[in-house]
């Protein structure tokens, strides 16, 4: 009774991408709810009270099915015209992954493709893996990309163990490799923005190897990227090279630049609207085990999971608290007019040496806007939103 509510108040003004997924997180919420008041699983087992439970319990949930039709009439405004097209690239990295997660759980964002670069990931293993996660959560219509398993020049590279725990998908138990709805990045990102009948919003995470690439064998995409978010890079903060290789005499860089600082270079130089959340930003948000449980308890399947992998992670390396890089960076992308961007006119330091994939403020160079001063309170609360299903 209750779904068919939902059904039919919402399915004839949602658009229907929206309306599944809103109908997933809503019926999740109304199982929670109908779960507590199932009998003998009412953590107040005794009779006297289950027979207060009970009634009041209907009552709770046919308020709560009330409440829960008014956001779906609100959901309404999300449609093709005011969510936000945004193609995704990573190199399949963890937080990269919890990203991808909250913009999945996220109505305002529509994700067009997901694609791997290389980095952290083998990104063709990679992929395969992320594909058959897109399928187990009926989202394997969004295809897949997966790009070169090398910088456009030079070597750098993660260290070996960290691609190998890549490799293992972070741990997560999954289902079948799916191989299908996989492309070539490059071709599945000239594609994409291509067919796109607005400016899609390019969210980078990992090295700028796809894009760059994508860039020299069609510069036309330009034109019809909006804006590019990217997690990268240091400004005033210190590098974190050698905080996955100790000893190294690079204090300046951070990973997603050094690996490939000729294609970030590159982006950097093609005169696309850039976004920035360097380490400045994302060293400021911490997130820890009452993150994660909030995540879970009040979430979608992708809250859920994305609550596994950071409780996963932080248990293997005894930690109590973890930064999230890529998140923060997709929340503050979620609601980037809420938050505070400075212009730097800025280059890429590609000759080798300590300061390879350094950031360098550069008077006269292109212009990036750069969020060094995120508004930590808002990012929590737009990711744990988006996790718990709630329409902004
Ligand atoms: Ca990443």
């Amino acid at each position: 009774m209750v779904p068919g509510l939902l059904f039919l108040c919402s399915a004839s003004v949602m658009p229907e991408r929206n309306t599944v997924r809103m109908h997933r997180m809503l019926l999740g919420r109304i199982q929670r709810n109908l779960r507590k008041y199932l009998p003998g699983r009412n953590p107040r087992s005794m009779p006297e009270k289950r027979m207060f439970a009970r009634p009041f319990g209907i009552l709770f949930v046919v308020t709560t099915a009330a409440m829960l039709t008014a956001p779906c009439r609100a959901a309404a405004q999300p449609s093709p015209a005011s969510s936000m097209p945004v193609l995704y690239d990573d190199d399949g990295s963890l937080d990269g992954l919890v990203a991808l997660l909250f913009m999945l759980a996220d109505p305002e964002i529509d994700v067009r493709a997901v694609c791997i670069s290389y980095g952290e990931a083998h990104p063709e293993m990679y992929a395969t893996k992320l594909s058959g996660l897109m399928h187990s959560l009926n989202l394997g219509h969004i295809p897949v990309g997966f790009g070169r398993d090398t910088p456009l020049e030079g070597n750098n590279a993660f260290p070996s163990w960290l691609r190998d725990l890549s490799d293992s998908f972070w741990g997560m138990p999954t289902g079948p490799d799916s191989a299908s709805n996989i492309h070539e990045a490059v071709e599945l990102i000239c594609r994409t923005l291509n067919n796109s009948a607005r400016p899609v919003t390019v969210f980078v995470s990992g090295a700028s190897t796809n894009i760059a690439e994508a860039l020299r064998r069609d510069p036309g995409i330009a034109g019809r990227i909006g804006r590019v978010f990217m997690m990268g890079g240091a400004i005033r903060a210190p590098g974190n090279i050698d905080k996955l290789v100790p000893g190294a005499d690079n204090r300046v860089a951070e990973w997603n630049i050094y690996v490939d600082p000729h294609a970030a270079a590159e982006v950097f130089a093609s005169g696309l609207d850039i976004f920035l959340v360097p380490l400045d930003a994302t060293n400021k948000v911490l997130f820890d085990r009452r993150d994660f449980h909030a995540w879970r308890e009040h979430g979608t399947k992708m809250g859920e999971i994305a609550a596994d992998r950071m409780e996963w992670s932080i248990d293997r390396r005894s930690a109590g608290k973890t930064y999230i890089w890529d998140l923060v960076a997709a929340a503050i992308m979620a609601r980037s007019g809420e938050h505070s961007f400075e212009m730097l006119e800025v280059e890429v330091v590609t000759s080798k040496g300590a300061l390879q994939g350094q950031i360098r403020v550069h008077p006269g160079a292109r212009g990036i806007h750069s969020c060094v001063d995120p508004d930590v309170e808002l990012i929590k609360k737009t990711v744990l939103e988006a996790f718990s299903g709630i329409p902004e």
